[in-house]
């Protein structure tokens, strides 16, 4: 498996498991399956619900020596309703304490919203705290912090846009190491890849599949589906391969990890395998030719001062 290199050394396994949608009793035998076949890295978050769950699995597989602590990849983040300074680290220590872990491999700020802290999920304008209020530097360097204590190995930011990345390593005194957005071939973000890839920011492709099960409140009616495209069809056919492969595959190509969720165990086989489908470079030009700016998790289940325009900095297309 191809891995992202940090700085330190460590090594991220560019291909994880999606965590979100499956609740503490069904993530128990997924998490336990997809070890078992070599998944390496485990996306999480608080928000998920299911981080207890996933701890449980975790245990279950290091005490039956299936892999060792070190050789797995865990990632969680912190949830908008924690971004005051004094709330960062209680809210790391809950999800260790959840995953049963000592350790994060990577901490993400989940999202660049603020809500307030006895709110769980924001339902009025009014549950909102503005960048104004809680500027994400105060959160950062309480997440940088928390990279001091050693509970955490590295620290990222997830949602971010180019500009707010660049106006966060202007006054961090530890760069994130990774941002983590939605990105398949419906939404490429090419300013967003050359940006990281400029100052050394590792890019995680959350949604590589499109994410058809997100639940309704997501949907727009209409909406593309990068599985149903048929340029993807005909790379698949040509390779013997399946449309998911083929688009988890042009996310590794292109330098990008992938964190495709399954609960399914032929799928997790499947999606694993991806990463030894190699595309050549004029079908990596076909599918750049699928870019449509299409965000598919739009920002738009949040309101208050964090609209679309505010959020992604830049102007829905119409
Ligand atoms: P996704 O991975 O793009 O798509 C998941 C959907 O694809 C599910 O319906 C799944 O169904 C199906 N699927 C999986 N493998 C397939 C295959 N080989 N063929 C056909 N269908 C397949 O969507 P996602 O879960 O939204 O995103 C992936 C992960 O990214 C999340 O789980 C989460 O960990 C992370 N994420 C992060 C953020 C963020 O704000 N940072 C936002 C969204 C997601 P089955 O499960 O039934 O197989
Ligand atoms: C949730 F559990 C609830 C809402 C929600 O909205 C945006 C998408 C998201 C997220 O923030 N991270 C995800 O994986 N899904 C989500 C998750």
């Amino acid at each position: 498996m191809r891995t992202f290199s940090f700085d330190n050394g460590d090594q991220m396994p560019i291909l994880g498991l999606g965590t979100w949608k499956t609740d503490n009793q069904a993530i128990k035998p997924v998490i336990k399956q997809a070890i078992s076949i070599g998944y390496r890295h485990i996306d999480c978050a608080a928000v998920y619900g299911n981080e207890v769950g996933i701890g449980e699995a975790l245990t279950e597989a290091f005490d039956a020596k299936e892999v060792t602590r070190e050789q797995l990849w865990v990632t969680s983040k912190l949830w908008n309703n924690a971004h005051k300074a004094d709330d960062v680290l209680p809210a790391l220590k809950k999800t260790l304490h959840s995953l049963q872990l000592d350790y994060l491999d990577l901490y993400l700020i989940h999202w660049p919203v603020a809500v307030k802290p006895e709110v769980g999920f924001p339902q009025s304008d009014d549950d909102y705290l503005s960048l104004e209020e809680l500027p994400i530097i105060e959160t950062w360097q309480a997440m940088e912090a928390c990279f001091e204590t050693g509970l955490i190995r590295h620290i990222g930011v997830s949602n971010f846009s180019v500009k707010k990345l660049k106006k966060l390593l202007a006054q961090s005194r530890i760069n994130p190491e990774v941002n983590q957005v939605e990105l398949h071939p419906l939404l490429q973000q090419p300013e967003m890849k050359k940006y990281c890839d400029s100052v050394g920011i590792n890019l995680t492709a959350y949604a590589p599949l499109g994410s058809g099960d997100r639940p309704a409140f997501f949907q727009e009616e209409g909406s593309p589906n990068p599985l149903e495209q048929p340029v993807i069809h005909e790379i698949a056919a040509a390779h013997d391969a399946t449309p998911a492969q083929v688009l988890l595959a042009w996310g590794i190509q292109r330098g990008t990890a992938v964190i495709p969720k399954t609960v399914k165990a032929q799928r997790m086989e499947e999606n694993l395998a991806a990463s030894g489908l190699e595309l050549s470079d004029q079908e990596m030009m076909q599918i750049q030719s699928l870019d449509q700016h299409c965000r598919l998790l739009n920002g738009k289940v949040w309101g208050g001062p964090y609209t679309y325009e505010y959020l992604w900095d830049e102007k829905e297309l119409g």
